[in-house]
């Protein structure tokens, strides 16, 4: 059976990017494969995460996870930390991947910003703990948005050169499932960034613990142009705000941005944002109630989580197991 992993940060509340970009599309993998989804805390703190909040953020995400469609019957759902083989995968892939490759990747230059000199070194290798994170478990397909594309590429290097240094044929190819209309959803107030849980504007996103008021207001100061909506999708050219509201509704009604011109087309923004706002209220107002009544019982929650963690050690040591073996570690009693 395929076996997928995906991951998600504890570094904010879910947006409807991640949601529509990843949570959305890992509810039926569970159905089709053998699914392991992993709340990513070592990810977390390659940026600062005040400790209190990384503990409640962690939990709070498990909880959407779960109230968006995640079942721990029916995938592994757990927390990173939890299972030590990551870190430990991670090291030996620090001394396999090059600088070069590392000096590539573009979501560090864009979470560095200006300052690159002041980012943490974990920032930088990130995406060797991402390769570790999937490798770990021999996963061979991993449901990402869009932004993710470059990470997988790099994983795969990593894989290559292990086998080809070590003369094994023991990491197995990665493939990327980017499923759906919205793979990538971007800020409300800016049409050509992605929309982040850590953009330090709320304005830029929606939340899924957002209440119906909240999703109203952000919609309609969306940012938008004076133009009223094309028929057609050549007329969102040059128009990415205008693109990303038509996206979004599309992937929410489950249709195509072409379907949606059809029926909104010639109409004001006006109009089109209250029934973008409508239609997501109505999608995700019943998921903020399941996190909350989630969150109501903690003690559940991490119970399931520990199960999860059980499991996924399970498949992850003997695999980490036998990279060390391959490495020419010394076995450890
Ligand atoms: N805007 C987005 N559109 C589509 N997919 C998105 N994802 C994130 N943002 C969008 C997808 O969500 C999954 C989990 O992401 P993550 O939390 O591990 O890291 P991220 O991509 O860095 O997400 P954020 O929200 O931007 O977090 P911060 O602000 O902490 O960096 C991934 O599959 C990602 O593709």
């Amino acid at each position: 059976m395929t076996r997928v992993f995906s991951g998600i940060q504890p570094s904010g509340v879910p947006t409807l990017g991640n949601y529509l970009g990843a949570i959305r599309n890992w509810v039926p993998l569970q159905d089709q494969a053998e699914a392991i989804y992993c709340v990513v805390d070592l990810h977390a703190i390659t940026v600062w995460q005040d400790p209190a909040e990384l503990t409640r953020q962690t939990r709070e995400m498990a909880a959407a996870l779960i109230a968006c469609g995640l079942d721990p019957q029916r995938c592994i759902l757990f927390v990173q930390s939890h299972v030590r083989a990551h870190a430990e995968l991670a090291w030996i892939f620090n001394c396999v991947a090059r600088l070069g490759w590392l000096n590539r990747m573009t979501q560090f230059k864009d979470k560095a910003g200006k300052n690159q000199e002041a980012s943490s070194a974990g920032l930088y290798v990130y995406p060797n703990l991402m390769a570790a994170d999937i490798l770990t478990y021999h996963a061979t397909k991993v449901p990402v948005g869009d932004d993710q594309k470059q990470h997988l590429e790099l994983a795969n290097d990593i894989a290559q050169k292990f086998n080809h240094d070590y003369g094994v044929e023991f990491f197995p190819t990665i493939e990327p499932l980017i499923q759906g209309v919205a793979a990538r959803v971007m800020s409300l107030r800016d049409g050509t960034k992605k929309m982040s849980k850590s953009d330090p504007s709320d304005q830029s996103r929606i939340n899924l613990t957002d209440d119906a008021d909240t999703i109203a207001m952000k919609i309609r100061r969306a940012k938008t142009d004076p133009e009223p909506l094309p028929d057609h999708m050549a007329g969102l050219e040059n128009r990415p705000e205008a693109r990303n509201l038509v996206g979004i509704l599309a992937a929410i009604t489950n249709t195509l941005p072409e379907n949606v011109l059809r029926e909104h087309g010639g109409q004001g923004f006006g109009a089109f944002k209250s029934t973008l706002a409508d239609a997501l209220v109505a999608h995700l107002q019943p998921i903020a109630g399941e996190m909350k009544r989630l969150l109501d019982d903690p003690g559940a929650l991490d119970s399931a989580l520990h199960v999860g963690a059980e499991r996924a050690r399970a498949i992850a040591e003997p695999i980490a197991a036998r990279a060390r073996e391959i490495v020419g570690f010394l076995p450890a009693r």
